[in-house]
């Protein structure tokens, strides 16, 4: 086929209806980068066998059965070799010299499904593409005889456009699992993500076993459970029990490690230092500068951003960088965590580090004359390059936050933007290795609709917004940008339920952002996609918010005393019904066109959106108090 054909078929995959789509094609998150469709379709059945060409890919060839079996009920046996003839349908998989890296080839007509990458890593990510192109159905964790096991057929031809498509997830503010640490992976696989970033300590939390450090586990990981609004609980009383929290053995984090590595997703480690530390002090309280009595924080204040002001921390929460036993205890834990991950990187945080406990220490003021350190940033520059000394002695690379570039930064370490873009700009042009994940685009532990039914955090990413994050900046050097990631910080979250729900379907636009070609990235298509992996997450038992069908508020005066209020939604098509008397509006109250001026006694606006006759998204309460409130603040 022409180059011209199939950039057609591309355009036309991604530009057409929603509805000529489903009819056409299944919906593919991320879009590959060329697809081309084809006359007919390949049915799977009971007859339907698997071939592996190569001994390489037998995991790859097992993981894909099992998905299969699982949702069929098909014994799928798997030949091995090169006998790949013969009668009954065929799903062949196979290495091919001359793909890019993590790249691969699907075709599927009638007779056989044909699977090719350079790397086993290539075809696994290729078999994801493959389970999409069947029914829902096919997430289901048990069989199911109800739909037609049939793929469309397709010339697919596809390539990650980034090599670090990440995830952080935060286990420190909340505690998840070894199970559901598994189970986040398995979501990550099906959208081509290869990196799974882990914030193991933090001020509420130390998370993984340090055999030379027994504390970190035995102190650092419990602390006070609480609910509610975190970061403003009260301080817990002496007498509330310590018992909430948790921590990996080094067992587990192999098991998890390997876990991943079968889905070609790597893990990086992350210990973050000098600030964040609360858990590590409540350990080994010597690491302070000044003697203090220190404890897992449990969600009462800590850090606070006084306006104009530097951060500050309540309590000190910081490693003493003056300290020699500091950088004892940071190679003990740097050089367990080299053993237990394979990754060429460890992260070291870095961020948010209040310096208010170092303007009343002795130990860091010797140290500011010693070493000549005109301030705290250089302070925290000293404390960073050695760091990054004791990292590469253990045969890794650094990354931190871009904090770290505040005093000067190594040249060998690597930067993770999160400040906006600007960091992470400014690192690539001084040469460092950049991952871009700025909060702005892509913060999942901030709202993805309104506050008022959103659990309430400091602010909102809607998907939208998420959607146009653009790693790769005008102006920037290609070379040194890794990729990006978006951040899962835990606070706010209490449970894998809500987990779920604030990663999707925002990483889905993460995926695409990271994977697919710029020049395909097209919100209209994007939107019927999303909504066709909506009903696969519910197939999978996954929870999603489904926040892009509300609508957003704006209110605004117009004459003094009228209140106006302008409802928007992210999404095209749907219509916004609603009242201001207290009831509850359905498909046929009165249908939002233009800004509504509130009566003047009225109490609540609430808010319904339907499509096609049918309630999509949920019924916003909104008081009209509120909506004063947020004009006056504006
Ligand atoms: C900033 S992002 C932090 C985290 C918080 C997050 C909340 C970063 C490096 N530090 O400690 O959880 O904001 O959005």
């Amino acid at each position: 086929m022409t180059m011209k054909s199939k950039t057609l078929t591309v355009l036309l995959f991604l530009c057409s209806s929603a509805a000529v789509m489903a009819a056409e094609l299944p919906a593919l998150i991320p879009a590959p980068v060329a697809v081309e469709q084809r006359a007919g379709e390949f049915k799977l059945d009971a007859g339907t066998r698997i071939a592996v060409q190569s001994p390489e890919l037998n995991a790859e060839a097992e993981a894909l059965a099992q998905r299969l079996r699982r949702a069929t009920g098909f014994k799928l046996p798997i030949d091995h070799g090169k006998a790949t003839h013969g009668a009954g349908q065929r799903i062949v998989l196979g290495i091919e010299a001359g793909l890019p890296a993590e790249g691969y080839r699907l075709s599927v007509d009638r007779r056989r499904v044909q699977l090719v990458g350079v790397s086993p890593a290539g075809v696994f990510r290729g078999t994801q593409t493959l389970l999409q192109l069947l029914p829902k159905e096919v997430e289901s964790a048990t069989p199911s005889r109800s739909p037609r096991w049939s793929l469309p057929a397709v010339q697919i031809q596809d390539q990650p456009r980034f090599g670090w498509r990440g995830l952080m997830l935060d286990v420190s503010r909340h505690f998840f699992s070894v199970a559901e640490v598994k189970d986040f992976i398995d979501q990550m696989a099906k959208y081509k993500f290869n990196l799974l970033h882990w914030h193991l300590s933090d001020d509420q939390g130390w998370r993984i076993e340090i055999k030379s450090r027994p504390r970190l586990t035995e102190v650092g990981a419990w602390r006070v459970g609480k609910v509610g609004r975190f970061g403003s609980f009260a301080p817990p009383a002496a007498d509330e029990p310590r018992d909430y929290g948790g921590f990996y053995t080094q067992e587990q984090v192999r098991e998890i490690v390997a876990y991943a590595r079968a889905r070609h997703i790597a893990v990086m480690p992350e210990i973050d230092m000098p600030g964040h530390s609360l858990a590590a002090l409540a350990a080994y309280p010597e690491l302070a500068c000044e003697p203090g009595s220190f404890a897992v924080n449990a969600g009462e204040q800590l850090l606070t951003w006084p306006a104009g002001g530097p951060l500050s921390s309540v309590v000190d929460n910081t490693l003493c960088p003056a300290k020699e036993q500091v950088y004892e205890f940071a190679r003990q834990v740097f050089s367990e965590l080299a053993q237990l991950f394979p990754f060429e990187y460890v992260h070291m945080g870095g961020d948010e580090t209040a310096r208010n406990f170092w303007a009343k220490s002795e130990a860091i003021k010797a140290l500011m004359e010693r070493e000549k350190l005109p301030n705290f940033n250089a302070v925290q520059a000293y404390f960073v390059t050695r760091l990054q000394k004791i990292i590469a002695a253990e045969g890794k690379k650094m990354m931190g936050w871009d904090e770290i570039l505040e005093g000067g930064l190594v040249s060998e370490a690597a930067v993770m933007s999160w400040r906006g873009m600007k960091g992470g700009i400014e690192a690539a042009r001084l040469g460092h290795q950049v991952v871009m994940s700025p909060n702005d685009f892509v913060y999942l532990d901030l709202m993805q609709g309104d506050a008022v039914v959103e659990a309430p955090v400091y602010g909102t990413v809607r998907l939208s917004k998420t959607y146009q994050f653009e790693p790769l900046p005008e102006g920037v050097d290609a070379r040194r940008v890794l990729g990006g990631q978006a951040n899962l910080w835990t606070e706010q979250i209490y449970n894998q339920r809500q987990l779920q729900y604030m990663t999707w379907p925002r990483a889905m636009a993460v995926a695409e952002s990271l994977w697919s070609p710029k020049e395909h990235k097209r919100w209209e298509g994007f939107v019927p996609r999303v909504e066709a992996h909506f009903e696969r997450l519910t197939a999978a038992g996954v929870k999603y918010s489904p926040a892009l069908y509300d609508p957003s508020f704006k209110a605004s005066e117009k004459v003094p005393g009228q209140l106006m209020v302008e409802l928007a939604t992210e999404v095209a098509g749907l219509s916004l019904h609603y009242s201001f008397d207290g009831s509850l509006p359905d498909g046929y109250y009165p249908v939002y066109t233009a800004p509504l001026a509130v009566p003047k006694d009225a109490q609540q606006l609430k808010v319904i959106s339907y499509r096609d006759g049918k309630p999509l998204g949920r019924m916003m309460v909104m008081p009209v108090a509120e909506l004063r409130r947020r004009l006056a603040a504006k």
